[in-house]
């Protein structure tokens, strides 16, 4: 499962009002993903455990239906209650090697990294992906260490590229149909590329969620005006 994953366009949820309204997170990722969104993270800070697993469980069976992975931020507990396809962690949650140890080897695990240092110690210890971040300033996260803008995204891609592991990456932060393509071209090493986005308000907090994820897409797939 690990190597085969499509990156392209990832989801990451948010459940606070000023970002998700007063609708059904559960609605809003169905149409993410009939709209196109290849990989799903489900990141809640704000419920309780119980919530936190059924939620998750009402999210694995809207992304099996879409043959999608399903990961859980912060949460190894919750993704082994659920039984789905693995996590995504950050520098002050439980280390990637534990975490490994406990979901197995097929588990997609990923890091969130903003320096070459981070970056090189993900993939030592056998990230799947690192989400690389922050890009831009974001409302959504306040509390990021790092905005890195492209040229720390680059920097990493081409540290990366020097630890022949083949490690995955996307970039997170204000990314939105006004910034995706910037993002991907302009972050882009010439040893290696992001191999998608993650987005939480472009296509949560949008009116129509099916529509922004066709529309990130599409800018996702087609060549750049300024190329
Ligand atoms: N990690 C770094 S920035 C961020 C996370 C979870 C939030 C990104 O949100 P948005 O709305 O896509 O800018
Ligand atoms: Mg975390």
């Amino acid at each position: 499962m690990a190597s085969s994953v499509d990156y392209s366009l990832y989801l990451v949820t948010d459940s606070t009002p000023a970002i998700l309204g007063d609708r059904d997170l559960v609605e809003v990722v169905e149409a993410a993903l009939a709209g196109g969104v290849t990989l799903v993270q489900y990141r809640d800070k704000v419920s309780d455990t119980a919530v936190l697993v059924s939620t998750a469980r009402r999210l694995h069976l809207v992304t099996r239906k879409y043959n999608v992975p399903l990961l859980i931020n912060d949460r190894v507990d919750v993704a082994l209650a659920v039984g789905c396809e693995g996590v995504h962690i950050g520098q002050d949650d439980l280390d990637l090697r534990s975490a490994r140890k406990l979901l197995g080897e097929k588990a997609i695990i990923g890091v969130t990294v903003s320096t070459v240092e981070e970056a090189r110690l993900a993939c030592k210890d056998g990230a799947d992906y690192l989400g690389i971040g922050t890009m831009f300033a974001t409302a959504t996260k306040t509390n990021t260490k790092n905005v890195i803008g492209t040229a720390g995204t680059k920097e990493i891609l081409r540290a990366i590229s020097e630890d022949g592991r083949n490690v995955r990456a996307v970039s997170i932060g204000g990314i939105n149909a006004s910034t995706v393509q910037r993002v991907l071209y302009q972050s882009s090493d010439s040893k290696k590329k992001l191999d998608g986005v993650a987005v939480v308000s472009a296509i949560v907090a949008a009116k129509d969620p099916k529509r922004a994820a066709e529309d990130l897409m599409k800018l996702i797939k087609s060549p750049p005006p300024f190329a």
